[in-house]
């Protein structure tokens, strides 16, 4: 059942007024299941195994035993996994590895350890999966209708089994299955902000998951169930500590610890990755100088590289931050970004290691301009960097804004792999207080269109290698979950984390349809339940812009990053404040990023760089960003800039009280515990939305000298 978003919206107010009957009325939906749902505490998440509903019993005939080839730890998580997830769907014991085989029997294994999928003539299908792909086919053997779960390798067949348990999990039908999967990027990782004194940078949801102090020697059960999270979205790799990062990682001692991770989420299939401190020959090695050009430190990094390598054979690499935000890093020393990475490449390269260099600086020697700097630096690099080295930049030239135009770099470097850096914890999105389903921004900035040669080069292309050839892609997430029960803090936080794995694996995949599929495994197969539920996640993140920066506003916050503080002009540096972004005055608002400005929009492809420089073809979402306009400016709507502003705080505030209602109604299909969880959440976010609205309107308005207009 799909509704438009206006729909949407009209519905929720007509139930909140009792005026619809079309299954959104709140009070009888309540008063029917209100005691009939066993209480959740999200601890689950997407991986609950609720019975499918109506699909359960043609479920049950395809799926009648179960059997998992191979002896490997893998093969055992499968085996585990199917067996108790498909019990849990269909509501009794499936027999697991029977010695005869009958109908209804799937087979998971790989040609290496199962001679029944090695006599299958798929020739052609084994190439195209590749290493982490997979086959599900429903087919035939010793002439018994069974479905067959095929890959190269034990992961693939993980993945694979992951996958056909969310199509039972989702209600589609799974008798007649053929299909294939191959990820369509390479490095699909979680990016941890976390600290070894257990704190997380710009974490909401509790303490770091990693316990330092009980490491290597206690393993938390959890460590397997976040690896497990991982693996069923096909995440393989997780950098576990901050950018910022303690040079003491790398220290004997916590090396040991790190290992101890990567030991048990190895069989899962997610390396472990460092975050590495540009500074630790100096600060762990105790030489003198970190300089990448001095043999000494060379060396240093040479043999730390061995000594990891001798705990953790798989080891993915180290994440960097340099000559960011205080970091040390090449330029400490004179050298640049490419010297810094490639002595790190260089003692990576024998293990077949790789270097993640974050493309996240902004010296304000470079430019003025905060948006122009990366691309003025990274631009000049391109093709001096070793071939295991990727630019890791995030998806707009700021940080991880509301809503920001995808960021120049990608698509500029014609050399140099490049991976995108998108953020799942909310720090600039209502953090776990506010429902925010991030799918949508994502998806906005994969479906760009960056010219780069040519219509058609979306990011998303760009990122899988199919614009310039890549020999590394990939895809990562600061990461959201922490100690809390739910993992993430606000339920919906969830789906911020499942969205990045999905699109980790497949870019193109729409956000609708992610979402939809979310709430069928978080939440209910209730079809009225779910078209409520998918189109407030559709909705949530246009929402949030709307109340706290339109228009191609942006930065308009504080320290917290959280509520507004446009008046915000005083910081250790001009680019933290609010005034510097938005240069709000008398005459106007925005930040002339145009060719009569700071030509910012150069730094984009032809015909995209027009597209933004003219006021009249730049979409609105991104006005403010590029233009600077007069609080009297026309917009397309024929409003003026100050009323269309006010129109669009106004709305996302009246949007947060939809949405509240829009959950009200489904009292009863959701169990009480999360929906009193999210519901005083929401409760939360519409009084920051109506202070958004009012702090910045008050603000705004000492400038334009206009009065709010009354809200339609
Ligand atoms: C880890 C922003 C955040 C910082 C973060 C930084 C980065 O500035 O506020 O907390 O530092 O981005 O991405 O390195």
């Amino acid at each position: 059942m799909k509704i438009s978003r206006r729909e949407f919206v009209e519905m929720s107010l007509a139930s909140a007024a009792g005026l619809c009957a079309g299954g959104y009325a709140t009070s009888t939906v309540a008063a029917e299941a209100s005691t009939s749902l066993p209480e959740e505490d999200g601890y689950k998440l997407w991986l609950r195994y609720a019975p499918p509903g109506d699909a359960a019993k043609a479920c049950r005939q395809t799926v009648q035993q179960i059997r998992v080839e191979g002896t490997s730890a893998t093969s055992g998580i499968i085996r585990g996994e199917l067996h108790s997830a498909t019990s849990a769907m269909l509501g009794g014991n499936v027999p697991l590895n029977e010695k005869d085989l009958v109908g209804g029997t799937v087979v998971v294994g790989t040609p290496g350890n199962s001679a029944l999928i090695r006599d299958f003539n798929w020739a052609s299908a084994w190439g195209g999966v590749g290493d982490e792909g997979f086959i599900i086919r429903s087919t035939r053997i010793e002439n018994k209708s069974v479905t067959v779960i095929a890959a190269n390798t034990d992961i693939g067949a993980l993945y694979g089994s992951f996958h056909f348990l969310r199509l039972m999990q989702t209600g589609q039908a799974i008798d007649k299955l053929d299909l294939a999967e191959h990820p369509a990027l390479q490095l699909r990782l979680m990016n941890h902000w976390d600290n070894p004194g257990g704190t997380i940078e710009r974490g909401y949801a509790g303490r770091s998951l990693w316990q330092w102090n009980e490491l290597p020697g206690k393993i938390s059960p959890r460590y397997a169930d976040y690896a497990r999270a991982c693996a069923s979205l096909g995440i393989n790799g997780a950098v576990i500590n901050n950018v910022n990062a303690d040079s003491h990682i790398l220290a004997a001692d916590n090396l040991r610890k790190v290992a101890a991770l990567a030991d048990g989420w190895r069989p899962y299939g997610v390396r472990v990755y460092v975050s590495a401190n540009f500074a630790a020959p100096v600060r762990v090695g105790g030489l003198k100088t970190a300089d990448p050009l001095d043999k000494g430190v060379a060396d240093w990094w040479k043999a730390k590289a061995d000594e990891i390598y001798g705990l953790i054979p798989d080891f993915g690499g180290f994440l960097v931050k340099a000559n960011s935000e205080g970091q040390p890093g090449p330029k400490t020393y004179g050298r640049t970004h490419a010297d810094g990475a490639n002595v790190l490449a260089d003692a990576l390269a024998p293990h077949n290691g790789k270097v993640m260099w974050r493309a996240f600086v902004y010296d304000d020697d470079i430019d003025p301009d905060r948006a122009k700097r990366a691309y003025i630096e990274f631009t000049k690099l391109d093709g001096k960097f070793r071939p295991n080295v990727v630019i890791q930049v995030k998806n707009g030239a700021i940080d991880f804004q509301p809503r920001e135009p995808f960021h120049p770099l990608f698509g500029a470097l014609k050399q140099t792999p490049v991976i995108a850096e998108i953020q799942a914890t909310q720090e600039y999105l209502g953090q776990a207080k506010h429902l925010v389903y991030l799918g949508t921004m994502w998806k906005e900035f994969l479906d760009s269109d960056t010219h780069a040669k040519g219509s058609g080069s979306t990011v998303a292309k760009v990122l899988a290698g199919k614009i310039q050839p890549s020999h590394l892609t990939g895809m990562v997430s600061v990461a959201n979950p922490g100690l809390d029960t739910n993992w993430c803090g606000h339920h919906f936080s969830q789906s911020n984390w499942y969205a990045f794995g999905r699109l980790a694996w497949n870019p193109e995949l729409s956000a609708e349809k992610i979402a939809e599929e979310w709430t069928r495994l978080t939440f209910t197969n209730d079809d009225k339940a779910v078209a409520v539920l998918r189109n407030l996640m559709m909705g949530s993140r246009e929402t949030f812009v709307n109340y706290t920066m339109p228009l191609g506003l942006h930065h308009l916050i504080g320290g917290d990053h959280y509520a507004p503080q446009p008046w915000n002009d005083r910081a250790p540096r001009a680019d933290w404040t609010a005034t510097y972004y938005h240069k709000a005055a008398a005459d106007g608002i925005g930040f002339d990023r145009t060719k009569r400005g700071d030509h910012a929009v150069e730094q984009y492809f032809p015909p995209v760089c027009e597209m933004f420089d003219d006021i009249t073809q730049c979409p609105e979402k991104y006005l403010l960003w590029f233009h600077r306009c007069a609080w009297d400016y026309q917009m397309k709507s024929g409003k003026i800039l100050w009323d269309a502003l006010c129109a669009k705080y106004q709305a996302g505030a009246k949007e947060v009280a939809v949405m509240q209602t829009a959950w009200q109604s489904l009292a009863g299909k959701i169990d009480a515990r999360r929906h009193k969880e999210v519901a005083d959440r929401l409760a939360i976010q519409a009084a920051d939305a109506a202070t958004w609205r009012d702090q910045i309107l008050e603000y705004f308005g000492r400038f334009s000298k206009r009065a709010v207009p009354r809200s339609s």
